[in-house]
């Protein structure tokens, strides 16, 4: 037995070191081939600036106090030049100013408006109950858009104000609402496009700078 197998373990170390020979040959003649093509293909993929995907909406109302303290975020909307409204899919960061009330919860942020579905028209109409985070007076949230945001475009923020909830009419609060390549809140590419009121604030994205990676 043991005789065998110490000519089994020789096999395969002879095995093992011939094989181990033949790999360093054979990718020493690749790298030799293929390092210069990769550079230059690295250098024209970094000349494409990063893709504006990130939305910042800051309250900027100090209201804290009553039942949903702060501006009330139903959805964000960004209104492509061609016509299509694509809608906030993530929220990738999210602070609340004082946290109190039902209506803390930042994915009720995504998708199509539900609080404030008729928010076009000339006397829009509210659910002051449900389907909207409110920030809490000074908070903010950050949301990543299903496509990218272009000079062009414009984005647009759904906010419970100014809308008739049954019982009157909705508190305005202003918010602020910055694009960038980046979902960090503290990142150096924020780029403000304006603030204002709800019902339906839409603001025109006049000028992206370029930002590579
Ligand atoms: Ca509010
Ligand atoms: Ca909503």
């Amino acid at each position: 037995m043991k005789p065998n197998l110490l000519l089994v373990l020789m096999v395969a170390i002879a095995t093992l070191g011939f094989v181990g020979c033949e790999f360093d040959e054979g990718s020493d003649g690749d790298s030799s081939t293929t390092t210069q093509p990769d550079v230059t293909n690295d250098e024209s993929e970094t000349a494409v600036g990063m893709e504006y995907r990130y939305v910042r909406v800051d309250d900027m109302s100090g209201i804290i106090t009553g039942q949903d303290p702060g501006a009330d975020i139903d959805a964000i909307i960004l209104e492509k030049a061609a016509g299509t409204d694509v809608y906030a899919d993530k929220i990738e960061a999210f602070q609340l100013g004082v946290d109190v009330g039902d209506n803390i919860d930042p994915v009720d942020a995504l998708g199509a408006p539900d609080s404030v579905v008729d928010f076009k028209g000339s006397a829009p109409t509210c659910n002051a109950d449900a389907g909207f985070v409110s920030l809490g007076g000074s908070g903010y949230l950050v949301a990543h858009m299903g496509e990218a945001i272009e000079v062009g475009d414009s984005v647009a923020v759904i906010e419970v104000g100014g809308c008739d909830y049954g019982g009157g009419m909705a508190k305005l609060e202003v918010v602020k609402v910055q694009v960038s390549v980046s979902a960090e809140p503290e990142n150096q590419h924020w780029v403000a496009l304006g603030q204002g009121e709800g019902p339906y604030l839409s603001l025109s994205v006049i000028t992206l700078p370029e930002v590579f990676n």
